[in-house]
């Protein structure tokens, strides 16, 4: 059997009851097989980057699997068809987005999927809570450079 993997998922919603979608979220992300959330940071209110549309809530959940990447990968987007997604044009307002962020160490450059997410370190809508739960994979320099985008976590008990 694989050894299982320590990967992690970034969440985001910016359409409808997006909060909800965010807890609907991770309890899906617990049903996937052969995997177990470890832990999920909190949530975190952020302008659109390169996008439109309301604010997004936005969050990272550390999962352990013994699923592959590509395996991985087709149970978060069957979770998105399941949140209703619907894909008018890239970037578009959504239910649910749920990116493949880190998997292991591993390095993937497939036609349909890339890991480590090749936006992730533009992004403070996934530094601020991957630190949260893996302060080792975000540097100082990656932190200063998102800087000036505007995000704020949501307060512990909502
Ligand atoms: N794909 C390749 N690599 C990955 C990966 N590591 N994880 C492929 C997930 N998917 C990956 O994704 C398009 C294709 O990317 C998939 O079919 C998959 O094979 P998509 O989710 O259908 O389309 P998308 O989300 O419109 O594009 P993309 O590239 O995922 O957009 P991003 O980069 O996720 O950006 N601003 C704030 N504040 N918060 C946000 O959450 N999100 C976006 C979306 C833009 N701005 C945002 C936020
Ligand atoms: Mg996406």
């Amino acid at each position: 059997m694989r050894e299982p993997v320590t990967a992690f998922v970034g969440l985001g919603a910016n359409l409808g009851d997006a909060q909800q979608a965010l807890r609907d979220a991770l309890a899906g992300l617990a049903r996937i097989p052969q995997t177990v959330v470890v832990r999920s940071s909190r949530m975190y209110r952020s302008a659109p980057v390169d996008a439109g549309g309301p604010d997004y809530l936005n969050a990272v959940a550390q999962v352990e699997t013994r699923l592959t990447a590509p395996q991985l990968l087709a149970q978060l987007q069957s979770l998105e068809q399941a949140a209703g997604r619907e894909r008018p044009y890239r970037n578009a307002p959504r239910t649910l987005d749920l990116d493949l962020l880190l998997f292991g160490a591993a390095r993937i450059e497939s036609a349909t999927l890339t890991v480590p997410h090749p936006r992730m370190r533009e992004r403070a809508f996934v530094l601020l809570p991957l630190r949260e739960l893996a302060p080792e994979r975000v540097s100082a320099e990656d932190l200063a450079a998102v800087a000036h985008q505007r995000i704020a976590a949501l307060p512990a008990a909502s």
